[in-house]
């Protein structure tokens, strides 16, 4: 971790990263609820929103669509990736490199990281190689720490995303993606786990706008430094809305009552 070196795809410190790299790992089937939504530019615009610090894209994405949207939002370039017909155990290949990510005008770096899976030696050190050249371009570094295999029961339990968020801070990440271990005192566990790095949580499937927004406050009580969400926005007829509930939330501290007033 590096202090400020997320600061391109942070505001006030906090992050509001909307995920669309779901064609890629769930398949077009995310897309169902929103039809529009399989046009990137639909995505794209969502992401001009005030509240949206980064959008992150996987690269042929990157490639066709950022050069239209570079002056509204910045680019995070989610370096790896898998699709959900892989059946094996936990894995991504690394789709594009750190120094192309840097030609597309990327401000930061995205990487999964399975710890736990029979496949994290390979991955710690793909890891490695991309944090360490992000470093070259002071590019900020994000870890999707997403701890599961099949050594693993519970891949959301309290100690597997304080282990989740601390590996971040091990591996030099300056935020970890963890997904939300379903109480504030887990969460709390995971951002102290963490030290000075952020974290922020993981959006998951689509839930009620209160539902989403009462996690979302509970989390930044926990000491959360804001989130990485795709379907809770984009599935929504009007990602807008949302989106300023989450503004509240995130960067005006609302309650959840205010923040779905706003
Ligand atoms: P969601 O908010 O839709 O859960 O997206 C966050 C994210 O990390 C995406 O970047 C990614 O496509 C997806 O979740 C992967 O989720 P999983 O590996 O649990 O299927």
């Amino acid at each position: 971790m590096i202090p400020g070196a997320d600061s391109a795809i942070t505001r006030d410190g906090k992050a509001l990263i909307l995920a669309y790299d779901h064609g890629l790992e769930h398949g077009p089937v995310d897309f169902e609820p929103v039809p529009e939504t399989t046009d990137p530019a639909t995505v794209f615009d969502v992401a001009t929103h005030d509240a949206v610090t980064a959008i992150a894209v996987q690269k042929g994405v990157a490639e066709a669509y950022y050069p239209s949207y570079e002056d509204d939002v910045p680019l995070l370039a989610k370096l790896n990736g898998t699709s959900n017909l892989w059946m094996g155990e936990p894995d991504s290949s690394v789709n594009w490199s750190v120094d192309y990510a840097a030609e597309l005008g990327a401000d930061a770096i995205g990487f999964t990281v399975y710890g736990g899976s029979n496949h994290e030696v390979e991955m710690f050190e793909e890891f490695r190689d991309a944090q360490e050249r992000a470093r070259e371009h002071d590019m900020g570094v994000v870890m999707w720490s997403y701890p599961r295999g099949q050594g693993l029961k519970d891949d959301t339990s309290p100690d597997t995303i304080a282990y989740a968020s601390r590996l971040g801070l091990e591996l030099g990440a300056d935020i970890a993606k963890v997904k939300y271990p379903g109480s504030a005192d887990a969460m709390n566990w995971a951002v102290d786990s963490a030290g000075d790095m952020k974290v922020v949580m993981s959006g998951g499937s689509k839930t009620s706008d209160e539902a989403f927004l009462s996690t979302v406050r509970e989390a930044m009580d926990a000491g959360a430094d804001g989130l990485a969400v795709g379907r809770n926005v984009f599935q929504r007829q009007n990602p807008e809305a949302i989106l300023d509930g989450l503004e509240a939330v995130i960067f005006e501290d609302a309650s959840v009552d205010e923040a779905l007033a706003a």
